[in-house]
């Protein structure tokens, strides 16, 4: 499978219900190995980068992309779609070959990572990437905006789901857990 033959869910049926529980984990598990390949060669190419991070967050990043998250690869602002918010934008390396991986940016435009005029810059910008959905530079601000984002989906009836990637340095910030106690008062009034 390619970068660009990556199944894209559109929410019309729940990959779970087509895919038996091994070819599910089979593919989540190549998909996870092409994101750490890009990620590598990301790295090769720029001199420098989080590769670390990356490698460390294939997995997840290939669960969220290949099994769980329902996107449109030609249409990342598709109003149902799932939010997966990065608010550790130093993993952005890692972001950005799991968007390849998904079809959502071409797997050649790695190749530009951290350079000038780049889509891709070093930190994770909503503005540059498609599929980006937040700029997340400053640490610990993602739950956040992931707790507005899935009360405002809420409101309007959206069935779309939120997911936020932390660190764990993320989860010592006042701000993460504030946003995790607004959650649990503003859950019961809406
Ligand atoms: C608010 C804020 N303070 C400091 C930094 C600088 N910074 C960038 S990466 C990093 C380490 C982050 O550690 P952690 O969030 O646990 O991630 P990991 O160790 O997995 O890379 C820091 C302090 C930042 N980006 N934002």
């Amino acid at each position: 499978m390619t970068a660009t033959s990556s199944v894209t869910r559109d929410g019309q049926a729940p990959a779970q219900q087509r895919a038996s529980f091994d070819e599910r984990t089979l593919k989540v598990g190549a998909a996870a190995y092409r994101i750490r390949h890009h990620a590598l060669n990301m790295g090769e190419v720029q001199g420098q980068g989080y590769v670390g991070q990356a490698l460390g967050a294939a997995d997840m990043l290939a669960a969220v992309y290949a099994d769980q998250l329902r996107f449109r690869a030609d249409d990342p602002d598709w109003g149902e779609r799932d939010r997966f918010l990065l608010s550790t934008g130093h993993y952005a390396i890692g972001h950005y070959a799991a968007l390849a991986e998904a079809g959502i940016i071409p797997v050649e435009e790695l190749d530009t990572y951290g350079s000038d005029d780049s889509r891709l810059p070093m930190s994770g910008m909503s503005t540059y990437t498609p599929g980006m959905e937040i700029s997340g530079g400053s640490l610990g601000h993602g739950l956040s905006i992931a707790v507005g984002i899935a009360l405002g989906l809420r409101h309007q009836g959206s069935a779309a789901r939120v997911y936020n990637f932390l660190s764990d340095g993320e989860l010592d910030e006042g701000s993460t857990w504030e946003a995790a106690m607004a959650l649990t008062t503003t859950s019961s009034a809406t």
